[in-house]
């Protein structure tokens, strides 16, 4: 620290689901004041959306520090050929962690992301520099991160080896995650994926404290389990500090009172009427089949619903050259004109789920989509379709977001849903009075939390409170 100010280094991983977070976090603290701020930026970028919202970030925080790492040569294409890009840039991460350490040395605390935590723990450990990790995911999903090694090692490996099978996991206090429920990877032991996840998952344990982008009325007994050890003992102390907000969502009432731009998705929702939009994403990293597209957009026409689909068709969208008509299929976006608009470009949709006229969040269940959902009192339909969305969509039920189509497919597997049962569904949800009762309510929970006094404001608090000590 420089003349008592603490400084804070960020070590963030890649993909908008990670990157997002730690940008709202980033925001937060150097608003606070009296910390200073740097990140540890790695360009290129896997995705465009990335290098735009860290251009973004130092042009609004100039004070923020940047502090450019370059990674060691890595041929990824070579040693795990056909592997999300994503996945492989945490590889090339991991990888070249170790050169951190005399950037380290001289900050009084690291946040780094857990995709990274079992590389740079260690090296934060060395130099006797506080590591936290902010959890990008649920409670619930940080406290499968931390027990899956020890289920493994209870009683599965054997089971494994005899059955073929790692089976339910069933997290002390928390809840039983069915096998079909886990990121598929890890039901394979050699996957890169699951080595990642174990190792991070054994050193998370040595992290000095957890950030996690959610909020103590949403998943009281997975906060609970995980600070009171009962999930591992002596885990770290978990700061429950969401819903995280972007610092764009600050926006001065200059800004604020500026018409939205001609043909956006905003200006269209501004002509639509209270709660009738249903809006459908599927994060910036899951490319849905160009057939299941074409279902989704049958079940739209036929719910009768007004929607806004943001549509994407690759998992890194610089690849995405498809033209909407195409995909869509002939006729579909004269047949809904007016009534839907589809577009490919990045949207806030922070601030889209906060629009009067969305009444419905057709959505992956990517975390941030969950709670960014939560905090505008919008249901929330989950359609996972890979990775942690199973177990995303478990706190969705229980937390009172929204619903789960437990059944409908997902990654990897070749089935469709039809257009006529999504559009039934659609219709259903969006006519279902108490469903988006619940919905409001978390929303009102969403807004005490962070409320001045809130669970989640006094957590950041202690938080900044530890860094000045
Ligand atoms: Br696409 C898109 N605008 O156009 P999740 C996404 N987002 O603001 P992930 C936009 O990206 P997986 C767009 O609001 C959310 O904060 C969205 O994060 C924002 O899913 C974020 O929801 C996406 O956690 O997929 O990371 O895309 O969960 O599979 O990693």
């Amino acid at each position: 620290s420089v003349d008592g100010v603490p400084h804070v280094m960020f070590i963030p991983s890649a993909g908008m689901g990670h990157l997002l977070p730690f940008f709202r976090v980033i925001a937060a603290l150097y608003g606070h004041g009296g910390v200073e701020v740097s990140v540890v930026t790695v360009l290129p970028t896997v995705s465009a959306a990335e290098a735009d919202h860290f251009t973004e970030l130092f042009a609004k925080f100039p004070g923020i520090r940047r502090v450019d790492f370059h990674l060691l040569p890595f041929d990824a294409a070579a040693e795990f050929p056909g592997h999300d890009p994503f996945l492989l840039r945490w590889e090339a991460l991991r990888r070249s962690a170790h050169l951190l350490g005399p950037l380290v040395a001289g900050v009084s605390a690291v946040v780094t992301d857990v995709t990274l935590a079992s590389h740079v723990i260690p090296i934060c450990n060395e130099v006797h520099v506080p590591c936290h990790v902010l959890f990008v995911s649920c409670a619930t999903m940080l406290s499968l991160v931390a027990y899956f090694p020890v289920h493994l090692d209870n009683n599965s490996k054997k089971k494994k080896a005899a059955t073929g099978s790692v089976g339910d996991v069933d997290i002390p206090r928390v809840r039983r995650i069915a096998e079909s429920w886990l990121p598929q990877p890890l039901l394979d032991l050699e996957k890169l994926f699951t080595k990642q996840f174990i190792d991070n998952g054994r050193e998370i344990t040595k992290a000095d404290g957890f950030l996690v982008n959610t909020f103590d009325a949403l998943e009281p007994a997975a906060l609970a389990a995980l600070r009171d050890g009962m999930v591992v003992p002596g885990f770290p102390p978990v700061y429950a500090i969401g819903p995280l907000k972007s610092h764009t969502c600050n926006k001065s009432s200059d800004e604020k009172n500026k018409p939205a731009a001609a043909g956006s998705p905003v200006a269209w929702l501004d002509e639509q009427p209270a709660k009738s939009v249903v809006y459908v994403a599927f994060g910036n990293r899951n490319a849905v089949s160009h057939e299941q597209i074409r279902e989704i957009a049958a079940g739209l026409d036929s719910s009768g619903c007004r929607f806004l689909w943001v549509l994407k068709t690759t998992t890194v969208d610089r690849d995405d050259a498809a033209e909407l008509a195409d995909v869509l299929g002939a006729g579909f976006l004269d047949r809904v004109h007016g009534r839907g608009l589809v577009t490919k470009a990045w949207v806030d949709q922070e601030a889209l789920l906060k629009h009067p006229a969305v009444g419905l969040f057709l959505s992956h269940s990517g975390w941030n989509s969950v709670t960014e959902a939560a905090a505008a009192g919008v249901p929330l339909l989950a359609w996972p379709r890979g990775g942690d969305h199973r177990v995303n969509a478990t706190v969705v039920v229980s937390g009172g977001v929204g619903e789960w189509m437990e059944h409908w497919s997902w990654d990897g597997e070749d089935r469709l849903v039809m257009g006529a049962e999504i559009g039934e569904k659609v219709k259903e949800v969006m006519a279902d009075a108490a469903v988006r009762a619940r919905a409001a309510r978390v929303g009102e929970e969403a807004a005490k939390a962070v409320a001045e006094g809130g669970t989640s404001y006094r957590n950041m608090q202690e938080f900044i409170g530890k860094l000045k000590t």
